[in-house]
């Protein structure tokens, strides 16, 4: 039965959290604490001579100072997450994945490979002291050459940011199906070739990263406290670098403010922090300052495409082959997440039957790049997206006719792709309706009215043009999700989840889920997460998979119960399964309502030693462990139309409607569904319009201050307008597929198609983000002066 799922139901954590009430890992003081701060590298590129302490020792209140030469051998260096990116056997053998080894020391040893990279870490009373500890530290460098640019890095003799990473190609591989793409070419009406790219770009949650470590000597248990995506795998992670037992550890995600990803993985400061704790038997506490966090937290994107497509007079793409790189910076630790997520997610919405795509992850002297918001599928739709653009204009038709011709149609779902999902499984979209979902946004921004405005726009000097963008994204990536239910002497059902929250609402749309199951109201039903205390294994969130694992997890678990309440009820009642009605957190008969019996009631029944006993099959309690793990992704996807209107004389680019329609399966809380998207989108056109990471060539990074790396603010973004969809997922009993991501991926191939068009008559094409007003003012100015020149010859 579904009362509660499909309503927008008002999010429980908000009262708590918009009142200041939230307990975030700053807020987090203990008795005897310790604070900490890291001596993080200027250098993108050098070996460590010497670090002199002697005067920062000297400091009151300084109580210890730790280099890398002090825990060499200690503790051990960060290697790739395997539990979560592992190239399956299959997928490996298909695509020649070809991996190197790497890995970062907590503290650079003898040469650091990024700036921001921590040397070492000081700890003291408070932070002032260590800090100006950190300040009395002299470490002297002997500069290394520095590699910055991806594409110089794999030349021969270019220096290696890992000695035994030739070229620094960390990771390559090929994915292929169809017909030989270079045969396909030479049979096809055109072929055109571009290279497109998208920069790098940092997350920027509203609270840095953070940790707490307070180790109990009497019992040797260590409680940790990380502003983290993944608490099981930070305790997996101190585990392993420090060789302790996990069940002496245990990790908290306490109210964590945005994570987008970066997040996500494990930071040097999650391990060094907690050893110090260990070593002082004193709790320890670090938080990432803003300057730190531009600089050292870990970074996304930058990719670059290589690519050839072929296609018909009539606008049908015949083959596309790309060449791209990542530039992962100076570690990858999350093995092909990035790359083959934007492999397999090129196409899209698109049947293109000969496809070739070969991809290189490349070390460089930058601060490590990781997931963030999309995972490598913005890089992919606004590749493919640009590339359909080109082709109309190339044709000389609307670019929605040659999306239109290319799109997956309804009657041919559940679509095969020819390939395989990250996770081995193959690439089959389960559910959608692409064109479908194309009218309705077309239909919403009025498109057959749009170009008399766009003339009449024109007529009055102002340039407004009209972009598309389509995405279909594999979300809820397994491996599983847990939920652990039990119900105490209130009646009130307490589950606990491995996924945690960083403001999606998981306490509200998991409460919902359980309520259906239980015939409860959300209120009746608690949700605890991020505590690594009661599920022995949990996965995370990330990858737009929480509703799907952990709500399946839930729904599944709250099943099992309510079959365990069922039996007990049958019992106190005299009835059978079938005639049991639980409504509103009562538990009566078909056959009579007289008799009605609540969640207190079936709790004391089954208590151990009740009178009369419980027959000897039934157990004592009222708790049940599930764990889900989905078949493989399951696919959701959007249309996203923007109209820009931009200044030719300054480019500066004006967004004027943002339209949205997507389907996200069965929506547990609109609302919070309609949230997502609307931040999902304020981010990608962010990275449509400002955001960049930029680095000298000596490794500086030159953005390392808001002045210089812009952000988007309430004034730039518009309230979307959005539509949904509903076609439930087939690989998950509740429907559900994932949305958490889905709002950042289309923005800057809408925007920037949008620019275009308002810009046709120029003929620019824009195939690097962000558009901003120099770049975009740069273009517009050597298209004036081609024109020019064409008139004048
Ligand atoms: N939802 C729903 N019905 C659906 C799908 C989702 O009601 N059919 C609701 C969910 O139950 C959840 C939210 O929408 O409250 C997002 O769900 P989902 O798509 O499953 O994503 P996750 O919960 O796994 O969250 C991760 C995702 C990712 S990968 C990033 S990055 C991201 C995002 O969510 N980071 C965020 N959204 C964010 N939102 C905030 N406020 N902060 C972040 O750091």
């Amino acid at each position: 039965m579904k009362k509660y799922i499909g309503q927008n139901i008002q999010r429980k954590e908000d009262y708590r959290l918009v009142t200041g009430k939230g307990l975030f890992v700053g807020d987090i003081y203990l008795d005897g604490m310790l604070e900490a701060t890291f001596v993080r590298s200027p250098q993108a590129h050098a070996l460590i001579k010497k670090i002199d302490i002697t005067k920062a020792k000297e400091l009151e209140g300084v109580v210890d100072i730790l280099t890398g030469q002090d825990i060499k051998g200690i503790i051990k260096p960060i290697g790739q997450f395997d539990a979560h990116c592992a190239v399956p056997p299959n997928v490996g053998e298909a695509i020649n994945a070809q991996i190197q080894y790497n890995y970062e020391d907590v503290l650079a040893i003898d040469k650091v490979i990024y700036v921001g990279q921590p040397v070492a870490v000081v700890i003291a009373e408070n932070r002032y002291i260590a800090e100006d500890a950190a300040d009395l530290i002299q470490v002297t460098y002997e500069q290394l050459p520095v590699i910055v640019n991806p594409f110089k890095a794999m030349e021969e003799g270019a220096p290696l940011v890992h000695e035994n990473i030739k070229k620094n190609i960390q990771m390559q591989f090929h994915v292929k199906t169809g017909q030989p793409t270079h045969e396909v070419e030479k049979q096809a009406d055109h072929v055109l070739k571009t290279r497109v790219s998208t920069p790098r770009l940092g997350s920027n949650p509203i609270e840095t990263k953070g940790v707490v470590a307070e180790y109990d000597g009497r019992t040797n248990q260590m409680q940790v406290w990380s502003a983290t995506q993944l608490p099981f795998e930070v305790r997996a992670t101190i585990s392993h670098c420090l060789r302790w037992t996990e069940q002496s550890i245990r990790v908290i995600a306490p109210d964590v403010g945005g994570g987008f990803g970066p997040k996500g993985g494990v930071h040097p400061e999650e391990i060094i922090v907690p050893y110090l704790s260990k070593k002082h038997n004193r709790p320890v506490k670090w938080i990432e300052d803003r300057l730190e966090h531009l600089t050292s937290a870990r970074q996304s994107r930058d990719q670059v495409h290589d690519v050839v497509v072929a296609f018909q007079n009539d606008g049908t793409i015949t083959s596309l082959r790309d060449e791209f790189i990542l530039d992962a910076g100076a570690v990858n630790f999350f093995g092909f997440t990035c790359a083959y997520n934007t492999a397999y997610h090129l196409r899209g919405a698109y049947k293109i039957p000969n496809y070739d795509i070969k991809a290189r992850i490349v070390l460089t002297n930058k601060t490590p790049n990781v997931p963030f918001r999309g995972a490598g599928r913005p890089e992919a739709v606004f590749t493919m997206d640009r590339i359909i653009d080109m082709v109309a204009r190339k044709l000389k038709m609307d670019p929605l006719e040659v999306m239109k011709k290319n799109m997956i149609q309804a009657h041919e779902m559940p679509y095969d792709q020819g390939i395989f999902v990250k996770d081995g499984a193959q690439l089959i979209y389960d559910s959608g309706n692409y064109p479908e979902a194309l009218d309705k946004a077309l239909k919403m921004v009025d498109y057959e009215g749009f170009r008399a405005r766009q003339a009449e726009a024109k007529r009055q000097g102002k340039y407004i043009g009209v972009g598309i963008s389509s995405y279909v994204e594999g979300t809820g990536a397994g491996p599983f999700e847990g939920a652990h239910l039990s119900v105490d002497s209130t009646g009130k059902v307490i589950a606990h989840l491995g996924a945690s929250p960083q403001g999606q609402g998981h306490e509200t749309v998991f409460a919902q889920i359980g309520a259906d199951a239980l015939g409860l109201t959300p209120d009746d039903v608690i949700i605890r997460v991020g505590d690594t205390s009661v599920l022995p294994f949990g996965a995370g969130t990330y990858a737009s998979r929480s509703t799907v694992n952990a709500g399946n997890a839930m729904h599944e678990g709250a099943l099992k119960l309510r079959k365990k309440v069922e039996t007990v009820a049958c019992l106190m009642l005299g009835v059978s399964p079938e005639d049991i009605i639980m409504e509103d957190g009562k538990i009566f008969s078909k056959q009579s309502s007289e008799k009605v019996l609540t969640w207190v009631d079936i709790f004391n029944r089954t208590r151990p030693a009740a009178r009369p006993p419980l027959p000897v099959e039934i157990e004592p309690g009222l708790q049940v462990t599930h764990y889900f793990v989905p078949p493989t992704t399951t696919f959701a996807s959007s249309i996203h139309v923007a109209e820009v209107e931009v200044d030719k004389e300054t480019g500066k680019v004006d967004i004027r409607e943002y339209t949205c329609i997507h389907d996200c399966g069965v929506p547990v809380n609109p609302m919070i569904v309609d949230g997502q998207v609307q931040g999902g989108i304020a981010q990608g056109i962010g990275s449509a319009l400002y955001e960049e990471i930029v680095y000298d060539e000596k490794g500086q990074l030159l953005t390392g201050s808001y002045m210089d790396y812009l952000l988007p603010t309430a004034m730039e973004i518009p309230s979307v307008k959005k539509g949904h969809q509903v076609y439930p997922s087939t690989r998950n009993s509740l429907g559900v597929k994932g949305v958490g991501e889905g709002g950042a991926i289309a923005p800057p191939a809408a925007v920037t198609n949008a620019i275009v068009d308002a810009l046709a008559h120029l003929e620019i094409e824009i195939n690097q983000l962000p558009v901003s007003p120099s770049r975009l003012r740069r273009l517009i100015k050597e298209a004036e002066e081609k024109q020019h020149s064409s008139t004048l010859g």
